[in-house]
């Protein structure tokens, strides 16, 4: 009984970060040795160290994905939603249900459920992005479904991606953070009605002005962090843990958490990209903060 009932919310995963220093040597080599056709995609996941795949977090994946010049990573489609942020390179895109999408840095692209997708890239270099999905929930409802596409490449026309629902161009959010008036700011990616990007996943990018610190935060939502630009730390329940530009970490449900920019007042600020569980929470009513007022929660 104890076990099923803990006083608390009691995640098996664990807060980690992944250094990118550490993991982009890796996800080159992978790049060498496995080629195109021997992977519907070549990813480097990164699994929570207390857990196995897909477990970032007790309910979201995270992973870097790779693409080299010419490669094709095949269309395909599933009921999971994906949301995309990318880190480096040129020439990539990814092609959404007919749109194809040029890659750029900072950018985050939506996949939504079931819409057909295809990755590949043009020109010289890596392309690397964070892939964010909801594949958790399928270990504990197994709902899942995944086609492949009969060719390589589901046909797909450029578009205009500052006009396209499913872009968050980097310059546009950058300039909303930098409008909001104090030490740090977090803005939600939203889409033009004002919803989540979806019913399960959603996301959001915070500004801290050198020198400063978010509010310390708790919340049943487990998290995913990438650094976008900049240097600093967070405190993640007892620990501190040291991040720079393109390293990533995970916050597991219920640990405190916040978050400090290195430098001094005149210097860059750093920011930040997370995604999190945190539309899925709220629908299903088990969002809630250190601050709510549990009363509140009481049904009628
Ligand atoms: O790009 O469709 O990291 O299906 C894991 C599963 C990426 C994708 C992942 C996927 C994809």
């Amino acid at each position: 009984m104890a076990r099923l009932n803990p006083p608390e919310p009691n995640p098996r995963c664990t807060p980690f970060l992944w250094r990118y220093a550490d993991i982009r040597p890796n996800l080159l080599e992978a790049g060498r040795l496995v080629p195109e056709h021997q992977a519907e995609r070549r990813v480097l996941m990164l699994i929570n160290p207390s857990r196995d795949a897909p477990f970032t977090t007790d309910t979201l994946y995270a992973g870097l994905q790779l693409v080299m010049p010419n490669e094709t990573a095949k269309a395909h489609r599933h009921v999971a939603f994906a949301m995309r942020f990318i880190i480096e390179g040129q020439g990539g895109f990814t092609a959404v249900h007919g749109r194809r999408i040029r890659m750029q840095r900072g950018d985050v692209i939506l996949t939504p459920t079931m819409n057909w997708h295809d990755h590949g890239k043009d020109g010289s270099g890596p392309m690397i992005w964070l892939d964010g999905l909801d594949l958790p929930n399928f270990q504990h409802f197994p709902v899942h479904f995944v086609e492949q596409f009969s060719s390589p490449r589901y046909p797909a026309e450029d578009v205009d991606t500052c006009a396209s629902p499913l872009v968050f161009p980097w310059a546009r959010m950058k300039a909303a953070l930098d409008q909001v008036e104090g030490d740090s700011a977090q803005l939600r990616y939203l889409k033009e009605n004002g919803s989540e990007v979806s019913k399960v996943l959603g996301g959001s990018a915070t500004r801290v002005d050198a020198g400063k610190a978010t509010p310390r935060f708790q919340e049943t939502a487990s998290s995913v962090y990438h650094v976008i630009a900049g240097a600093g730390h967070s405190t993640i329940g007892d620990k501190e843990y040291q991040w720079a530009q393109g390293d990533t970490f995970c916050i597991p449900s219920w640990y405190p958490f916040q978050h400090f920019a290195h430098g001094e007042a005149g210097d860059d600020a750093v920011y930040l990209y997370r995604f999190d569980d945190k539309p899925m929470l709220t629908a299903l009513g088990f969002y809630r903060t250190a601050d709510t007022d549990i009363e509140t929660l009481v049904s009628a």
